[in-house]
C-alpha cells in the first residue's frame, strides 16, 4: 500500500502546552557559536536570522543552548539570555520565525561544571559538588583540561535558581513563545541529578528527592515566571556525555518524570540513548515515561524520516525532533514530506563561527 505522507500526523497542525504548531516536527537545540562573543554573547546577526528564518518550517524551534550566566557558558561564542543587549538580539531572530509560521521556545543552560575559566570571564566553574569532570575545554588559546568546579552553597544554588527564572522571563521579553530547560547532556541540572557529579549531603544530594530538588525548584520558578504550558525541559536520563554517570537512571528520573507530570508542564524532551550516539542503551524505560508524563512526548536521538513517521503514528511519540538533520537540510519539513535526499551535515563546520556551514545548505528549490 502506498502512503502519501503529506497527510501523516507528523505533518498536521497540534499544539505543544499553550503553543499551536504547525507540524509535529522539532528543530532540536543546536550549539552554533555564532554569537558576538566580544560585544557579550550577543545573538541576532544577520546570518544568526537567516540562519533560524531557513530552518521555520519546523513546527517548533528550539534554540541552541543560551546561557543564563557568564559563569553558565561552557563553548565559545554561545548567545546568552541575561543581559539587555542579548534579548534585543534574540528579537529580530523570533520575529523573522514567527513571520515564516513557526514557533520558537529559548534553551536556558547553565553548563556547571563543563568549562572553564577562559570561556567564564575567568570566573572558577561551579557544580553540586567538587568532583573533577574527565573533559577538554576548547578555548582561543586551545584545549585545556576542565578544572574541579566549585561546590555551589545552598544560597548560591538559590541565585542560580533565580538566574533560570530571569533567563525565562527574557526569553518571553525577546519575543520567544516559551523555555525548553537544558536538563540533559551532563550539564549543571543533570549534575545535581546524578550521583556520580552530585555528593551533596545536604538537602541537594543524596535521596532521590534530594538530587531532583534544584531541578523541580528551577522547574516550579520558570513555571510561577511564564506560566507550566510554555515550559518544557530535555533529559537525557541514560547519555554519558561530558563525562555524567548515574547508578540508577531509572530510579532518578522515574520520580522526576512523576513530578513535572504534576506540574503540567508543556513538554519532555528526551534524548533516548547516548546523545548522538547508541539508541539502545539500558537503565531508563522511554515507553513508560510516555504513559507516565501527559503533556507533549518529544522525542530526539537519531531519528531518520521513517522512524518519525513510526514513533508518532504508533503513539510512542508526539512530536520528533532532529538535530543534525536540521543543521543540512533548512528545508527539512519538504524534504520529509516529498521524500527526498537529504544532504549530509559537515561536522567540520558545526562550531566554526562564520556562515560557512551554517547558511549555505542548500534548499530543493535551490539544490533542483
Ligand atoms: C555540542 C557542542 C556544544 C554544546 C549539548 C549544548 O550537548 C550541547 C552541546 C553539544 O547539549
Amino acid at each position: 500500500m502506498t502512503q502519501d505522507t503529506r497527510q501523516h500526523p507528523l505533518f498536521q497542525p497540534t499544539r505543544i502546552g499553550d503553543i499551536d504548531v504547525a507540524n509535529r516536527v522539532v528543530m532540536a537545540p543546536l550549539t552554533r557559536s555564532r554569537a558576538d562573543e566580544a560585544a557579550g554573547d550577543i545573538p541576532g546577526s544577520p546570518m544568526n536570522i537567516e540562519y533560524y528564518r531557513q530552518r521555520s518550517n519546523a513546527g517548533l524551534i528550539i534554540s541552541e543552548g543560551t546561557q543564563v550566566s557568564p559563569v553558565g557558558k561552557g563553548y565559545m561564542a554561545t548567545p546568552g539570555i541575561y543581559s539587555d543587549a542579548q534579548v534585543e538580539g534574540w528579537k529580530p531572530i523570533t520575529a523573522a520565525v514567527h513571520e515564516a509560521g513557526s514557533k520558537i521556545v529559548a534553551q536556558i543552560w547553565h553548563v556547571g561544571r563543563i568549562t572553564h575559566p577562559e570561556l567564564t570571564g575567568g570566573a572558577e566553574p561551579v557544580g553540586p559538588s567538587a568532583v573533577q569532570p574527565k573533559m577538554v575545554a576548547y578555548t582561543r588559546k586551545g584545549k585545556v583540561d576542565m578544572p574541579t568546579p566549585r561546590e555551589l552553597s545552598v544560597d548560591e544554588i538559590r541565585q542560580v535558581v533565580d538566574e533560570y527564572r530571569r533567563g525565562a522571563a527574557n526569553a518571553i521579553r525577546a519575543g520567544f513563545d516559551g523555555v525548553e530547560i537544558h536538563g540533559a547532556n551532563g550539564y549543571l541540572v543533570d549534575q545535581f541529578l546524578r550521583d556520580g557529579a552530585n555528593k551533596r549531603t545536604d538537602a541537594y544530594g543524596g535521596s532521590i528527592e534530594n538530587r531532583a530538588r534544584f531541578a523541580l525548584e528551577v522547574v516550579d520558578a520558570v513555571v510561577a515566571e511564564i506560566g507550566a504550558g510554555r515550559v518544557g525541559i530535555r533529559l537525557s536520563p541514560v547519555t554519558p556525555s561530558n563525562d555524567i554517570q548515574d547508578s540508577d537512571p531509572q530510579a532518578i528520573f522515574g520520580y522526576l518524570v512523576q513530578e513535572l507530570d504534576k506540574r503540567g508542564i508543556a513538554f519532555i524532551h528526551f534524548v533516548e540513548g547516548a546523545t548522538g550516539g547508541a539508541r539502545d542503551l539500558p537503565g531508563f524505560d522511554f515507553a513508560w515515561a510516555r504513559k507516565a508524563f501527559r503533556g507533549t512526548y518529544i522525542a530526539n536521538n537519531g531519528y531518520t524520516r521513517e522512524m518519525a513517521l513510526q514513533a508518532v503514528e504508533s503513539g510512542a511519540a508526539d512530536a520528533v525532533a532532529f538535530g543534525r538533520l536540521y543543521i543540512a537540510n533548512p528545508d527539512l519539513v519538504q524534504r520529509l514530506k516529498l521524500n527526498t535526499g537529504l544532504n549530509v551535515p559537515n561536522p567540520q563546520t558545526f562550531y566554526t563561527f562564520g556562515e560557512e556551514g551554517y547558511i549555505d545548505y542548500p534548499s530543493l528549490d535551490k539544490a533542483a
